[in-house]
């Protein structure tokens, strides 16, 4: 019998998944993926943390507005509330092993079902806690980061922390807390914040400046009490733009950086970025990292793709490697995410309902991530593509354009250059040589 399944299995038939090489035909293996592998002077697994996700993973059942359940999980069959999370445990731990995973991440409410009453889904979440405990010292797997569940329960239909009940906001608080708790006992390296309707749904009935001062306030009191209780890890904060509130505060990184600035934050938090939400923003993906990198906070990633046609966060597993080489680019310029990983926030569709989908669709997004990887550190080493970007800005790097940058010219000296240097040379960007780069070592 093997130690971590106990007498369960969830997923039968599903081995060990193996890093077998690109002329492997088993659907069932890593072609790029191999954890050990030094790219870049570092392993992939220690450049990707992959985590799974366990709300997707383990609670998603496929129903969406037009239909019921698609996704009948044989770990939540049981009545008994606690007996139903520990067999959930056991289906995500053996996901994990099997899968090579080494992290995941949870809401509250995914490890185990909350009631209405505090003092129970306190008791329900250290019970939890102490199994899902005993399942990472089994497996080795660790808590990436953990969080709350701000935004389902009817209460939240205002917002939690940006309610303008102050009571919907004490409850959000009770929940935070007993998840800081969790994340601090399991040894997780973050704790997120996900605004998902911290924002609003019309003007009308808003007071923008004061629910924003709310969210600041309750991010502060959670830091505190995190801090106070030895949590050293990072606190994240997820932007994404709207849905399902029309605005969310967090809208995207430059506006999260500035509300952080704005109540004196930046030393505790730093970006959890997920690819759908750029776009949703109207960003790509490799727009929001270079931002977070450029002001030092790149912390954790959540991995997805959103669909070309559809304007919401659909949450598809990633597989564009043209967009996954150009995001690990600024990975590996920025020394890649400190101090976070890869989170797979991604869910298999409505009809995928084989048991295999779900190995299938994290191997396809751990390959598409390792083969790029791969592609972005020849593209550094090998090609000029660095070089280009450098000598654009040659002008600066000395004479008067240094002085510039060290603020040593005024207008009007600026005014005497132009002036004493007539018209400048039109001087191409390259764009499409780059573009080409990115190709020719795909
Ligand atoms: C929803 C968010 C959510 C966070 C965690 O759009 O991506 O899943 O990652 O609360
Ligand atoms: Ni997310
Ligand atoms: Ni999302």
């Amino acid at each position: 019998m093997n130690v971590l399944l106990g007498d369960k299995e969830f997923f039968k038939g599903i081995q060990k998944i193996k890093f077998e090489g690109q002329d492997s035909d088993n659907p069932l293996s890593f072609r790029w993926y191999d954890e050990n592998r030094i790219v870049a002077g570092r392993s992939m697994k220690d450049w990707f943390k992959f985590a799974g996700a366990y709300w997707h993973s383990f609670c998603g059942t496929g129903a969406d507005p037009f239909g019921e359940s698609t996704h009948l999980f044989p770990w939540d069959q049981k009545s008994d509330v606690v007996e139903r999370a520990k067999d959930k445990a056991d289906a995500a731990f053996e996901f994990f092993t099997k899968l090579g995973l080494h992290y995941y991440c949870f809401h509250d409410v995914d490890v185990i079902d909350h009631s209405d009453n505090i003092l129970d889904n306190e008791k329900r979440m250290s019970t939890i806690t102490a199994y899902l405990k005993e399942k990472q010292k089994a497996s080795g797997v660790q808590l990436l980061w953990g969080t709350a569940n701000l935004f389902s329960n009817r209460k939240y239909m205002n917002g939690a922390s940006t309610n303008p009940d102050f009571l919907v906001l004490t409850h959000a608080a009770s929940q935070v807390k007993a998840a800081i708790d969790a994340t601090i006992d399991l040894g997780g390296s973050g704790y997120t914040f996900w605004g998902g309707r911290e924002g609003y749904m019309s003007l009308l009935n808003t007071n923008m400046k004061r629910e924003k001062d709310h969210l600041a306030k309750f991010l502060q009191v959670a830091r505190d009490y995190a801090r106070a209780n030895g949590f050293k890890g990072s606190f994240y904060i997820e932007p994404k733009p709207c849905e399902p509130s029309k605005h969310q505060y967090d809208y995207d990184a430059e506006t999260v950086i500035g509300f952080l600035r704005q109540y004196d934050l930046l030393n505790d938090f730093k970006l959890n970025l997920e690819v759908n939400h750029a776009t949703l923003a109207g960003h790509t993906m490799q727009h929001e990292m270079q931002i977070a990198a450029d002001a030092g906070l790149l912390g954790s990633m959540d991995a997805n793709r959103g669909d070309m046609q559809n304007g919401w966060d659909t949450d598809q597993f990633p597989n564009n490697i043209n967009e996954l080489t150009e995001c690990m680019l600024i990975l590996i310029e920025a020394g890649g995410l400190q101090p976070g990983g890869i989170n797979f926030d991604a869910k298999i569709r409505r009809n995928s309902t084989d048991p295999a989908d779900l190995f299938y669709a994290h191997i396809g997004g751990m390959d598409s991530f390792a083969r790029a990887l791969i592609v972005a550190d020849q593209i550094l080493q090998k090609s000029d593509y660095k070089k280009v970007r450098t000598n654009r800005y040659a002008s600066f790097d000395s004479g008067k354009g240094k002085e510039f940058e060290n603020g040593q010219l005024n207008l009007t000296q600026l005014r005497d250059i132009a002036a004493a240097n007539g018209v400048p040379e039109l001087i191409s960007g390259k764009q499409e040589y780059l573009e080409n780069i990115i190709n020719r070592y795909i």
